[in-house]
């Protein structure tokens, strides 16, 4: 026997953090493109997410530490592809989207790819939410200079230098973290609008108000942080000594 993985390796690995999608878990892993690896980061659910997601044929890495975060890194850690992309896991967005943001990162024309979202229905996007996030879209257009609109969950990039940016948030503030980070590195980011449809299953987040109010919070402390001292963190996953911007 040698020590060689018999599981072919994947194209693109796909996090899907998870707590509490049973619902949810079907409709999302049935859109994963063929070739890739959906990774569910099941995030200590209780309603069986970690078996339906296993019986539906995804990789679990279990994360016990709560938050939105905790859950999106212990995915890119386990993640051993080459790009690796971020979905939601409550139907709220279809993983099938992110082919053409993997084929944007592959044709090197891109370091970052995010989805913005656009309702399509009634209820998909809570008003306080999407006024929270309007807000957060401002100021982050302010702290990098690059016109996005959106802290979208659906995005695509390269895992060693995603890995590389050190990203210490581990609740609500790591979507946004990666991007500051990347900006400073002076990462290539684009924004493609996408469907944000209303999610299966009770809400966790932006659903209420509590959970808006804590998002915002997240948010607003990594936007208080200073950019990146004196490593600059390239998209090709070079690390360069230098001075900070
Ligand atoms: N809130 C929350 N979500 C988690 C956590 N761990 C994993 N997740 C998953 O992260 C994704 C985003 O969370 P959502 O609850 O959809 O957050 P949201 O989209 O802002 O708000 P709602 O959809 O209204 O709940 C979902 O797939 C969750 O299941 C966690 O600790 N807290
Ligand atoms: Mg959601």
């Amino acid at each position: 026997m040698n020590a060689v993985t018999l599981s072919s390796p994947s194209d693109v690995d796909i996090v899907l953090p998870c707590l509490n999608e049973a619902e949810a878990l079907p409709w999302v892993l049935a859109r994963v493109p063929d070739g890739w690896r959906a990774l569910v980061v099941d995030n200590g659910s209780t309603d069986g997410s970690a078996g339906i997601a296993r019986a539906l044929g995804a990789t679990v890495v279990h994360e016990p530490r709560r938050g939105f975060g905790a859950a999106c890194h212990a995915g890119l850690t386990a993640a051993d592809a080459e790009v690796v992309c971020f979905c939601d896991c409550d139907a709220s967005l279809d993983p099938s989207l992110l082919v053409p943001f993997v084929d944007e990162i592959r044709a090197g024309t891109a370091d970052l790819v995010l989805g913005r979202r656009r309702p399509r229905a009634r209820g998909a996007w809570p008003v306080h939410a999407r006024a929270g996030n309007l807000a957060l879209a401002r100021l982050l257009r302010g702290r990098t200079g690059l016109p996005l609109h959106d802290l979208g969950p659906l995005r695509a990039a390269r895992r060693a230098p995603l890995l590389a940016l050190g990203l210490g948030d581990r609740r609500s503030g790591y979507p946004l973290q990666m991007v500051v980070r990347a900006a400073d590195a002076g990462w290539r980011i684009t924004e493609h609008d996408v469907p944000y449809l209303p999610r299966t299953g009770a809400s966790k987040v932006t659903g209420t108000w509590r959970g808006t109010w804590q998002a915002v919070r997240d948010m607003s402390r990594v936007l208080r942080e200073e950019p990146a001292p004196v490593r600059e963190v390239r998209a090709d996953a070079t690390v360069r000594e230098g001075s900070a911007r």
